[in-house]
């Protein structure tokens, strides 16, 4: 059984996972800029910042290595590198504009032209090849003005800041993008306050009021995103994403069970709005259990309802086990949550990510009867993994064949029980920083880049094993995988 007509088959990146050239062409300091390299952090474990003091430090240091601040320079490389993703016959590319780069302080009035004109020529590009654009507006590039001098999304100014900016480039770009994405993984402000909404966790009092009441101002964002989409891109479909995070419960225990039921609600709760325009219902009833007092107004209630989005999009890598005695991640911080206990059944990565085609497919199930009909974009699934240039100057990475092999079986699966899936981006095609630990090294691309964590190395691109098999299934709109 192959996918349907249109089909999206490609790739996905992030501005600040590949662009680099931090302080080129008028960019402000963002998010991604502060995030160093540490090679004695455990690759279980994901480094947060938490405070004014790191951001600061970071700022200051000129001895540590922040791979993300020259990442792959794709600011410089991407005609050829979008040429050689192209290759693959691929029909879709997802990246993200960074915010800093057209407003570097993000208060300003005026955009900064020189990055308005990087992504009119990387968009233009990406048509040229056939690469349809799916465009992410905030993917963990907040200037950092933002979070420093106005507390981040909690900080109602910064709503009116992004709409501004969503604007701008809805507008400049309509008729060239086919998809708008507010928000990359809109649920993980939860685990990650600082990378996801800008706040620093020990300066907002209640960390639980903050992380709700910034992620209710993404979620106007969204609609209002959306609202701009239908009236001035009409041709392009306007959401945003969540991290799946697919939990199976530490036992037939009641409790265990119980406990998965709660853990998938904080999962979905950001979703159920985009998608229903409305909160869900145990979300009141927390919020005054735990003293909670949102600042929604009628016009906030209505103007969710009114702008639901025409799609939701996720990010697949892992399945989860959960056992009744987890924190909750409405109330506490880490990304613990990815590596909660481990599954007895499951392979895991170097960093302990659990990999779970079978999951994906219950995972697209679960989405389907939770929000029926509405088109599912696979925005990320691949595998991170140590690759080696082998001394026949080749990536033998068939590991990672057989994962996205493995996932599209899921996915077909899944689409052949009813599944509206739209399209499967996937990440990153094209090595580039990883999110969590800053390392080059934990490559997830079918195209090698010879460099390594401290940004030494070639540079060349290399097409790995993968490559060719990636342009099978593409090519075949899914039949040859
Ligand atoms: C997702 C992020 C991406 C990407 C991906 C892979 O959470 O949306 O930015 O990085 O994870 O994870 P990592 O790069 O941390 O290995």
């Amino acid at each position: 059984m192959s996918f349907p007509d249109g089909f999206l088959w490609g790739f996905a990146i992030a501005a600040n996972q590949a662009e680099g050239a931090w302080q080129a062409g008028g960019k402000g300091p963002c998010q991604a800029d502060v995030m160093k390299w540490d090679p004695s952090v455990d690759p279980h474990d994901i480094a947060m910042i938490t405070s004014r003091e790191q951001l600061e430090a970071a700022l200051a240091d000129t001895e540590g290595v922040y791979p993300k601040r020259d990442g792959i320079d794709f600011f410089h490389t991407y005609p050829a590198d979008l040429d050689l993703l192209a290759g693959m016959g691929a029909n879709a590319f997802r990246t993200s504009i960074n915010w800093a780069r057209i407003f570097p302080r993000g208060d300003e009035p005026e955009p900064n032209p020189e990055g308005l004109a990087f992504y009119d020529a990387l968009i233009d590009k990406l048509n040229a090849v056939g690469l349809k654009p799916v465009i992410t507006l905030s993917h963990y590039e907040m200037p950092l003005a933002l979070i420093t001098e106005y507390g981040g999304w909690a900080n109602r100014q910064v709503l009116d800041f992004f709409n501004r900016y969503a604007d701008l480039v809805v507008d400049r770009y309509s008729g060239k993008v086919a998809y708008w994405m507010g928000f990359n993984q809109i649920n993980t402000g939860l685990m990650d306050p600082y990378l996801a909404l800008g706040l620093l966790e020990d300066e907002v009092g209640s960390i639980t009021q903050a992380k709700l009441q910034a992620t209710h101002h993404q979620l106007l964002a969204n609609a209002h995103l959306v609202a701009t989409v239908h009236r001035v891109d009409p041709q392009a479909r306007a959401g945003s994403m969540i991290l799946d995070m697919t939990a199976y419960p530490a036992s037939t225990r009641p409790e265990d069970v119980l406990a998965v039921q709660k853990a998938d609600q904080e999962v979905f709760y950001a979703a159920d709005v985009l998608v229903r325009g409305e909160y869900p219902g145990w979300f009141a009833p927390y919020c005054a259990e735990h003293g909670i007092e949102l600042q929604i107004s009628d016009a906030d209630a209505a103007l969710l309802a009114e702008n639901v989005s025409d799609y939701l999009a996720i990010s697949y890598y892992v399945t989860r086990v959960i056992g009744a005695n987890r924190a909750s991640i409405l109330d506490s911080t880490g990304w613990n949550v990815l590596g909660d206990l481990p599954n007895p059944h499951l392979p895991s990565t170097r960093w302990g990510w659990q990999i779970d085609p079978t999951g994906f497919e219950l995972a697209l199930l679960k989405l389907a009867d939770r929000y029926p009909g509405v088109p599912i974009l696979i925005a990320e699934n691949g595998l991170g993994n140590i690759d080696v240039l082998d001394a026949d100057g080749r990536i033998h990475d068939d590991y990672r064949t057989e994962y996205i092999r493995d996932h599209v079986a899921a996915m077909r699966r899944a689409v052949a029980q009813g599944v509206n899936v739209a399209g499967y981006l996937v990440w990153s095609g094209i090595d580039i920083v990883s999110a969590s630990s800053n390392e080059r090294t934990k490559r997830y691309g079918f195209v090698y880049v010879d460099l390594d964590d401290q940004g030494n190395g070639t540079a060349r691109r290399i097409p790995k094993d993968s490559y060719d098999y990636f342009r099978q299934v593409a090519t075949s709109n899914g039949r040859m995988s």
